[in-house]
């Protein structure tokens, strides 16, 4: 049997740590393993902590960034190699949207919805969170979150936050090329490909399997 190949958007996050290094090196090791090519990551922001109570300015500030890749894995056994990487850079699961070294979420695999027990994709919370759009729209102007909209128009209802990491900070946008190695693709042509994602929704409702 031939494995389909999805259009996947990841989000990563980190506020304790290293937490630009972490980002990184997570990302090279997704890019590295089976069933995953073609990652390419966003430049990372800076974001303030949401917390269960809200936004936490006291909390340590978070990195964010996004990444597209290809995959030929299923949904569930990506989010398992997302969680084994997570678990590896000691990512301890207490507090709901407690501090933590490493998230990662699945926020779009191709035009699918997935809903059960362990997974929900597209990811609920996306529209509502700068962290994640911002660095999304720097990647790719033309998004388009699937049952959301356009995520140019998404960010400017709920306001940008984000900075951009400090100068001598690591950023995600230098790894993007070593991450990715020789089948990487640039962001321009990775734009076309993220907007896919919306164009299924267009066309097809979204709800379509690859
Ligand atoms: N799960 C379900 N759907 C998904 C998905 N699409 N991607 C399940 C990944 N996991 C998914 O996640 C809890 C469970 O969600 C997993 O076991 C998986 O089976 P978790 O990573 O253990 O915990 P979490 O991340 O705290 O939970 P949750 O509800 O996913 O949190 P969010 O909504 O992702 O928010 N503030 C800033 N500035 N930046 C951040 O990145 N992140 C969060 C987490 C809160 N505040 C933040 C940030
Ligand atoms: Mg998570």
């Amino acid at each position: 049997m031939i494995a389909q190949v999805v259009p996947v958007l990841l989000a990563f996050g980190a506020n304790l740590g290293d937490r630009g290094d972490t980002i990184a090196a997570a990302q090279r090791e997704i890019a590295e393993s089976r069933g995953i090519n073609d990652l390419v990551a966003s430049p990372l922001r800076e974001t303030i902590a949401l917390t269960q109570a809200g936004p936490d300015p006291d909390a340590p500030r978070y990195l964010n960034g996004v990444a597209t890749a290809q995959t030929t894995l299923p949904p569930h056994e990506l989010l398992d190699l997302l969680q084994r990487i997570e678990s590896k850079h000691g990512r301890v699961r207490d507090l709901i949207w407690g501090d933590r070294t490493l998230d990662i979420d699945i926020i779009l695999y191709g035009g699918r919805v997935v809903k059960d027990e362990r997974l929900t994709v597209p990811h609920p919370r996306a529209h509502e969170r700068d962290f994640v759009l911002s660095p999304w729209l720097a990647l790719d102007p033309h998004a388009v979150l699937m049952g959301h909209g356009r995520v140019d128009a998404l960010l400017e209802r709920i306001g940008d936050t984000t900075t951009p990491v400090g100068a001598g900070e690591v950023g995600g946008g230098a790894l993007s090329t070593g991450a990715a190695g020789a089948g990487s693709v640039g962001a321009d042509a990775l734009g076309a490909r993220v907007s896919t994602f919306g164009a299924r929704e267009t066309s097809e409702g979204g709800q379509r399997d690859e």
